[in-house]
């Protein structure tokens, strides 16, 4: 029996190919140089699309397949995949959720103890040999007692919340609504909520309502004792500005794994000495990773079969 043609749109990991091989024939559309060329020898019937969430799937990919079914994006956050075309042609969007949230929410509170408690200059300090010469490292800050405020109370906000509870922090939260049963206290309004925190964790998808929503007005309200953590997507901080409040100490310090424009992180960022930066890291470890491109397998090995997918978004 032939296959049926599966077009490969970012380069996933070998686990994942390898899964892919066995019941789809893969186009490596990440690989070509002519995208364009690619996508026209194409054979008729291309009904499946494997991509991940940096990568997504653009408009000009969907309608370049008139049989598209499915598209499998490996990542929670789908803001890559032009959703709106893909509704248009009945396409369905699948994501992976869930499997990422402990890790990240781990990778959120590391980011949070690195820069509280200045590790990585702290670290580097010891290793320079600066302690016997030059004595103590300053005295830094601990998290302990203090508020946290969460823009995004979704899944990994949830568990992000969790582990600032386990570290004596008070909770509040920003997002689209109130959420009934949460014992942690609402806020309409994400500039009142940043005057009243000591720090600002963001994991709120990117839609157009969220890009920018850390604003710097929002910066301001933070203010020159706050801390802003970003474990979402770059784009909903306003990065020039956070840059300028950085440098001008209008607030305390910022733990960033993503920005803007990735894999760029902008030179003013990496000269700062109050920030902690991080290249995406926020899933990656072998356990999520693996968990996450099985994910991507098994929505599109549902969708083969007709059976329902364990995780759509559209
Ligand atoms: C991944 C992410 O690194 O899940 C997400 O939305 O941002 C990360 O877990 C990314 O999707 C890799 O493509």
């Amino acid at each position: 029996m032939t296959k049926p043609d599966l077009l490969l749109v970012a380069d996933l990991a070998p686990r994942v190919v390898e899964q892919l091989d066995k019941d789809f024939t893969v186009h490596r559309y990440c690989d070509a140089d002519d995208k364009a060329g690619f996508l026209a020898a194409l054979p008729d019937g291309v009904r499946f699309v494997a991509t991940g969430g940096g990568t997504g799937c653009s408009r000009e990919i969907i309608e370049a397949l008139p049989a598209l079914e499915i598209i499998s994006s490996f990542g929670v956050g789908y803001d890559a995949v032009d959703v709106g075309a893909a509704r248009e042609h009945g396409v369905r969007v699948t994501n992976t959720p869930d499997v990422l949230n402990d890790c990240v929410a781990e990778v959120t509170m590391a980011l949070m103890l690195a820069l509280a408690h200045r590790l990585p200059e702290a670290e580097r300090y010891t290793r320079e040999g600066r302690w016997e010469r030059e004595g103590s490292f300053p005295l830094t800050e601990e998290l302990t007692g203090k508020t946290v405020g969460i823009i995004g109370l979704g899944r990994i906000g949830k568990s992000i919340a969790r582990l600032a509870q386990a570290f004596s922090m008070r909770v509040v939260y920003h997002g689209r609504s109130e959420q009934a049963h949460q014992p942690f206290e609402y806020y309409a309004d994400v500039e009142a909520m940043a005057r009243d925190v000591d720090w600002l964790v963001v994991i709120a998808p990117s839609t157009p309502q969220t890009r920018g929503i850390v604003s710097r007005g929002v910066l301001e309200a933070l203010g020159p004792e706050g801390r802003l953590v970003n474990v979402a997507r770059g784009d909903l901080v306003d990065e020039p500005a956070l840059i300028e409040a950085l440098s001008l100490g209008a607030i305390a310090g910022a733990a960033l794994d993503v920005f803007a424009q990735e894999p760029h992180v902008p030179e003013e960022l990496l000269k700062l000495q109050n920030v902690v930066l991080l290249p995406h890291q926020g899933s990656a470890t072998h356990k999520t990773r693996a968990a996450m491109g099985d994910l991507v397998v098994r929505n599109l090995q549902a969708h083969l079969r007709g059976d329902p997918v364990p995780t759509p978004v559209v």
